[in-house]
């Protein structure tokens, strides 16, 4: 009678810790609202770890509490407890129950692991780059874009690799999360559910630039997307065309196409992540990292070389000449390698201030 006693108080402080943790979990958004079939399955195992924890959690809680009120010792009691022999039947249960609520648990974490890293039958392949402090992609084609588009639905199988240090691939609705490293390719499935914007993180700390390094994310209809990526097609087909033909050097943009060449400059001015470091007016960029590149004139002077030329030994080997003031290493050295020689070319026009005059 007094042990079925003791068990009902023990199981009534266990079921209000069982109410206060479930109100915890539940009331608090713990996890971004899921948009991919990989963030279900990541939701599920959350759920389900934290279910079997909040019953553990609360029975332990219970006997502790219990234990703490009905046996405490009177002030005046100084005597040794009763020597306890242990009970088996106990000890066994208390090992065999969470051994196999952990093993549940593994065994659910490791079929969602391998689910969520396959692709599915057609799945599209999209080549992602990061560079500090911008994220770049490709699309079957050939199409290299800013603004990562996705169609709803499908799989889509992300190859990733880095241009300099060690970056991290992360959609926060997406749930998926990888690291991407430079000289290696690593991969990552997603399969969006809901249309809408999100936004690219990079979540691991790769510099000074880190925080801005985002990028825009778009999830729309495989439709919408058949004819996006065409659009797409086609407009990188006519700018090589006109690269091949419009000569091969930089001077030559200045004739005809300015418009175009600035755009392009602009462009790549924004998504090579430089406005995270400089302040440039025209882009409306107030990066404080480096020096402000308003007006490059008394520097190229100083360092006998053109403007032009003074800007482009700037993005290329960044070393070449250390503003005094700023230390050498901070800007990335990789733009050489990572800009195709038409983006370079308008970069350098578009900074220098070129086509203004
Ligand atoms: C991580 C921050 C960072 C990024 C990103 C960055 N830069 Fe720099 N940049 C610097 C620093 C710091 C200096 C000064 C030290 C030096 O000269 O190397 C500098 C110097 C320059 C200079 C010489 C400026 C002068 O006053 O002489 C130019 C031009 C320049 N950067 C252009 C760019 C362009 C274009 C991009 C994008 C493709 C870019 N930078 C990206 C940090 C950055
Ligand atoms: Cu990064």
């Amino acid at each position: 009678m007094v042990r079925r006693a003791a068990l009902l108080k023990m199981l009534a402080i266990a079921a209000v810790a069982a109410v206060i943790t479930t109100l915890v979990a539940v009331l608090i958004r713990w996890l971004p609202p899921s948009a991919s079939e990989q963030m279900d399955r990541i939701t599920f195992t959350y759920w389900f770890a934290t279910i079997i924890c909040i019953g553990i959690f609360s029975l332990v809680i219970g006997a502790i509490v219990y234990s703490v009120i009905a046996f405490r010792a009177q002030p005046d009691d100084d005597t040794d407890g009763p020597p306890i022999h242990g009970n088996t039947r106990l000890e066994i249960a208390w090992t065999v129950v969470p051994a196999i609520l952990v093993i549940a648990i593994g065994i659910v974490s490791a079929v969602v692991l391998s689910k969520n890293a396959d692709a599915g039958r057609n799945p599209l392949h999209v080549k992602v780059f990061a560079q500090q402090f911008a994220w770049r992609f490709e699309y079957p084609g050939g199409v290299r874009t800013d603004e990562l588009v996705m169609p709803v639905h499908r799989g889509v199988k992300f190859e990733m690799t880095s241009a300099d240090v060690i970056h991290s691939f992360w959609v926060p609705q997406f749930g998926q999360k990888q690291d991407v490293l430079p000289g290696v390719t690593t991969s990552i499935v997603v399969t969006p559910t809901k249309t809408g914007r999100y936004t690219l993180i990079c979540t691991e700390l790769c510099g000074l630039g880190h925080a801005t390094m985002r990028a825009p994310v778009r999830v729309i209809q495989q439709a919408a997307f058949n004819s996006w990526l065409s659009k797409q097609q086609a407009a990188s087909g006519e700018q090589g065309g006109g690269a091949t033909t419009g000569g091969t050097t930089t001077g030559a943009t200045t004739t005809g196409g300015g418009g175009a060449n600035e755009a392009l400059g602009s462009k790549v001015f924004a998504s090579s992540g430089c406005g995270a470091c400089h302040t440039l007016t025209k882009t409306g960029s107030d990066g404080q990292v480096g020096p402000k590149l308003d007006d490059l004139a008394p520097a190229a002077q100083k360092a006998g070389k053109s403007v032009g030329d003074y800007v482009r030994q700037s993005i290329v080997d960044p070393n070449a000449v250390v503003v005094s003031g700023y230390q050498p290493n901070v800007m990335p050295q990789t733009f050489g390698q990572s800009l195709s020689k038409d983006e370079l070319n308008a970069l350098v026009d578009y900074v220098s201030g070129e086509e203004a005059q």
